[in-house]
């Protein structure tokens, strides 16, 4: 099986698994697990923050990171198609009675600085107070687009002007730096806090880091202990999670490079839609007419290839490119696209 719905569905590469079965551990709710804390060591390094805190996933990593920047009715200003707007069951407000204001996120996962600017709250008896600004990057939802280290320091402007914070949903930040060519704190510089993945592109089988302030992190892991996030012998998954950050980050590359082969492909058969000069890391976004979505995914499933439709009304689908697709399986993946639109 080709399977291109997510870069989540990486398994732990062999020395990931040897190091997890070894990992020196301890109960990390007591901050007695050495991995952990090594882990979270490195992480703050990488991210350029004073700490971090571990987390299951990426969305425990949001939710924590919202919850510690903000109490019960305080607003946030983030994208309409963010991630945490789109695909975290709401749980900002359901769990943390935080008020989200979506902005039209541009295409190229930025939103605009004047809208941001337009968009936080007077003082109005009227008004829920804004506190925070969330970003992603790479923008899932905007084709993976790098967000540019500029942006990121005109909006750390701007939340300086106004007294905001700003939390950076950096699921795939290192995919970011990789296509960038920058080091990943050039991202995270002007952010009060970051979450990113060990989980997706990075091929750890669990796990997620927030970075920021040692007072933030604090908070946070307080925040984690309550939505039950606490982990006891987590070493055993951090020791995948060292690896990936050692290891894994470089190769990042070759899934970007065969994104972009696939989409430059795809981008030549009629029937799809795809911008390819969007495609900058590892994910794409076409859109299919003359053929129904289901009937697509069914015929590419019987060739053994799996892909997301994200809009069967519009007929739009992502393929993300990770360790587990080789060139050669490209390769496959091109020539199954074309016989199914050829015989349409
Ligand atoms: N994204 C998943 C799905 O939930 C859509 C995927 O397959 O891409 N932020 C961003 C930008 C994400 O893309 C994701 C996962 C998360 C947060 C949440 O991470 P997890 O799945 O670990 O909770």
């Amino acid at each position: 099986m080709i399977d291109l719905r997510s870069d989540t569905l990486t398994h732990p590469t062999k020395s990931m698994r040897n190091a997890m079965a070894t990992a020196e551990v301890g109960d990390d709710v007591f901050q007695e697990d050495p991995t952990v804390q090594k882990l979270e060591t490195l992480a703050a390094e990488k991210t350029g923050k004073e700490a971090a805190v571990f987390v299951p996933s990426g969305t425990m990593g949001n939710l924590i990171s919202v919850l510690s920047h903000c109490g019960r009715g305080d607003e946030i200003l983030l994208g309409d198609r963010s991630h945490i707007s789109l695909y975290e069951v709401g749980g900002v407000s359901a769990l943390g009675g935080v008020h989200p204001r979506p902005l039209p996120n541009n295409s190229d996962g930025t939103i605009s600085i004047e809208l941001l600017e337009k968009g936080i709250r007077h003082l109005d008896i009227h008004s829920p107070p804004t506190r925070l600004i969330c970003l992603e990057n790479t923008h899932n939802f905007c084709q993976g687009s790098p967000v540019t280290p500029e942006y990121m320091m005109t909006v750390g402007d701007l939340a300086k002007k106004y007294g905001l914070k700003i939390h950076l949903d950096g699921a795939r930040i290192f995919n970011a730096a990789v296509a960038l060519r920058i080091p990943v704190q050039k991202l995270t510089e002007k952010v009060d806090s970051v979450m990113f993945c060990l989980s997706k592109g990075l091929s750890a089988p669990v796990g997620s880091l927030v970075c920021g302030s040692s007072d933030f992190i604090d908070k946070a892991r307080k925040a984690r202990k309550m939505v039950g996030g606490g982990m006891r012998q987590a070493g055993h998954l951090a020791a995948a999670g060292i690896i990936a950050l050692n290891d894994l980050v470089d190769r990042l590359r070759v899934d970007h490079e065969n994104a972009k082969t696939l989409a430059s492909q795809i981008s030549q058969m009629e029937g799809i839609e795809v911008d390819e000069s969007k495609v900058k890391t590892n994910i794409i976004f076409f859109k299919l007419a003359g053929l129904k979505g289901e009937t697509f995914l069914q015929l590419l499933e019987k060739k053994e290839i799996k892909i997301l439709m994200t809009d069967a009304d519009e007929g739009i689908f992502r393929a993300v490119l990770h360790r587990e697709v080789s060139k050669e399986q490209v390769e496959i993946v091109i020539e199954t696209f074309k016989s199914i639109l050829d015989k349409r």
